[in-house]
């Protein structure tokens, strides 16, 4: 089916309309970021740059590290920026932007976030390393799309709903599970693992009480004393589940991995949170890229 020009928008160069980018400037690996600081922060360890852009907060650079090509892209924060990106980025790699037909072969694309996060269990220390086995979203974005119960854990939605007494005035929250390949290439004994959950704001949605009161006043724990089978809820951030319930939906691979710059149990924060994401973006690349 082709699209309108008012549906799949197209820059005067060719590229795609927020991200600026062309089909052939996208790797398919695709490591992304929340902060447009920290795409360089990432670049400066490859061993060529081939592309860079800039449009609003998403900056692009595309290169290659160990003979592995990777484009690293800001999403600045939440999901709603997570749609646009994602979005954009499935069309490079599976639209013929000229016809606007879908390609007859499917390109897989692998996404890594590389965030940062706040832990929500006391025995996370900040400074840690956290992969997402699952995301549980809280922002409602998966409900706008047709059959995202193909990709959603619908029997930890329940127990979910079950343990949190969910008020319905609310997004319903949802629960995607991440790529298992990409979570075992990052796993060491300096990694923490679990389902971390992703709030549509910074303050309220996370519990955090300066003058507005926030309700729940206690989402903090009742995420914390959720677990279902092994898994608990390890931390809070405001990207992951939507990168895990469209890449599933659009046939991609998607692993979150953040660095733990708070603990909201303790009520502590990093010393030096810079040095800690540094550490983790030379900790992933090196096991994204090596044989
Ligand atoms: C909030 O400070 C922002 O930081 C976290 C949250 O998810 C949110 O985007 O991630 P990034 O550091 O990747 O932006």
């Amino acid at each position: 089916m082709s699209k309108k020009a008012s549906e799949l928008i197209l820059n005067a160069d060719g590229s795609i309309y927020h991200c600026n980018i062309r089909p052939e400037q996208l790797a398919d690996l695709v490591i992304t970021v929340g902060d447009p600081d920290r795409v360089a922060k990432v670049s400066k360890y490859f061993d060529s740059i081939e592309f860079q852009t800039q449009k609003r907060e998403i900056v692009t650079h595309t290169g290659s590290l160990n003979g592995k090509r990777i484009t690293v892209i800001s999403t600045g924060m939440g999901t709603d920026n997570i749609d646009i990106v994602l979005s954009e980025l499935d069309a490079l790699a599976n639209i013929n932007l000229e016809t606007g037909e879908e390609n007859e072969v499917h390109r897989e694309l692998q996404f890594v976030r590389l965030g940062t996060s706040g832990a929500l269990q006391r025995d996370i220390p900040v400074d840690s390393f956290v992969m997402s086995t699952h995301g549980l979203g809280m922002d409602g974005l998966l409900h706008f799309y047709e059959d995202s119960e193909l990709v959603r854990d619908i029997e930890m939605e329940e127990a979910f709903f079950e343990h949190s007494a969910w008020d319905d005035a609310k997004a319903i929250p949802y629960i995607v599970k991440g790529s298992t390949s990409i979570l075992e290439t990052l796993r060491s004994e300096n990694t923490f693992e679990g389902i971390t959950g992703t709030a549509c704001g910074f303050y309220g949605p996370q519990g955090r009480h300066l003058r507005l009161k926030p309700n729940p006043f206690d989402i903090n724990e009742i995420l914390s004393s959720f677990s279902y089978g092994n898994y608990r809820v390890t931390n809070f951030e405001m990207e992951t589940s939507a990168i895990y319930g469209l890449s599933k939906m659009l046939g991609h691979e998607a692993l979150s991995l953040n660095c733990i710059v708070a603990n909201r149990a303790a009520g502590t924060f990093s010393q030096d949170s810079y040095k800690s994401v540094d550490l983790m973006i030379q900790y992933a690349l090196e096991r994204l890229t090596k044989d």
